[in-house]
């Protein structure tokens, strides 16, 4: 019977990941990128960012876990197995770490914190005009787990935030808007936008000019989702127009973010390189875990991923 796992991921070891699971499990036959031996033996598929194809190669693997709650770095391979279900982690940690990438960011500009910093720098005595909480408008971007969870954080703090999703959500003391119609008077309210949206075909390239014009002058942004969404030129020159006064990358259509790209030297962009929610096995694993006893048992998976909508 096969009952590896094998852990495909560039960016960590596993070893935690690893012990986490035995913890749990008992001793496994865990394999990473680099040591898959027989591939006939995988049965699950513990995945971030899998080279094209190498998943298919698997002949008996029998489910697939996301190890980020984006699962576009998957679907992104168009010969992953039909058959197999994908699930995705759900991450408590995770979410907690993206609300706060986005509380930072945004009181980082709320309260000119980088304009202090070169007054500083220029021994200057400068106060800034002060804008009260109440009038800086906060517009999120995609209103699932991480979406939800910002919003409330930012309403708690007394911003007055909005949130626009595909679909109609209702959500105590979160203003909601959905659809195409929706995303306008989303954007027309949104003094700081933060993007936590999947990346689906539908989602892939939104934030483009159009986008931009609609937001007010001098808006922010915050994406913390996927680079796919932004159109890199576009976002650009709505910065150097000064229609957005600045933005905090987390992450980009290519990554690493090439040394030339004009993000790195832009005055108005702060750059980090994809570290705005980091998957943390000890709050990340006991879904894992749950789907594979289930998958074992034969009972039904958690989390599971719909490969048409994308999420
Ligand atoms: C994720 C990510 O999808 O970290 O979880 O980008």
């Amino acid at each position: 019977m096969p009952d590896a796992i094998a852990y495909i991921s560039r960016d960590t070891d596993g070893v935690l990941w690893k012990k986490t699971l035995e913890a749990a499990l008992g001793p496994l036959d865990f394999r990473t990128l680099d040591k898959l031996g027989d591939k006939a033996d995988i049965e699950v598929a513990l995945a971030w960012k899998p080279p094209a194809g190498l998943i298919a190669s698997f002949p008996n693997v029998k489910l697939i876990v996301s190890l980020g709650m984006g699962v576009d770095h998957l679907l992104a391979d168009d010969k992953l197995p039909e058959s197999v279900p994908i699930t995705r982690i759900m991450d408590d940690g995770l979410v907690g770490q993206m609300s706060e990438y986005a509380i930072y960011w945004a009181l980082r500009h709320h309260r000119d914190i980088d304009k202090y910093a070169a007054s500083q720098r220029a021994k200057q005595w400068k106060v800034e005009d002060f804008v009260d909480t109440l009038h800086r408008r906060i517009g999120i971007l995609g209103l699932g787990t991480i979406g939800q969870d910002t919003a409330k954080k930012f309403a708690a703090l007394g911003f007055p935030t909005a949130g626009w999703s595909r679909t109609q959500k209702t959500l105590p003391g979160i203003e909601t808007f959905h659809g195409a119609d929706g995303l306008g008077r989303l954007l027309a309210r949104s003094d700081i936008l933060v993007n936590v949206l999947p990346l689906t075909r539908d989602t892939k390239g939104l934030l483009d000019a159009r986008l931009f014009a609609a937001l007010p002058k001098g808006a922010y942004l915050i994406n913390m989702a996927r680079g796919g969404h932004v159109m890199d030129d576009d976002l650009l020159a709505a910065l150097d127009s000064g229609h957005l006064s600045g933005a905090a990358l987390d992450v980009f259509n290519t990554e690493p973010l090439p040394p030339e790209h004009r993000y790195w030297t832009h005055p108005k962009v702060h750059v980090t390189p994809h570290i705005a929610g980091a998957t943390n096995p000890r709050t990340a694993s006991p879904g894992v875990i749950e789907n594979i006893k289930n998958l074992r048992a034969g009972k039904p998976l958690i989390n599971t991923v719909d490969a048409k909508t994308g999420y």
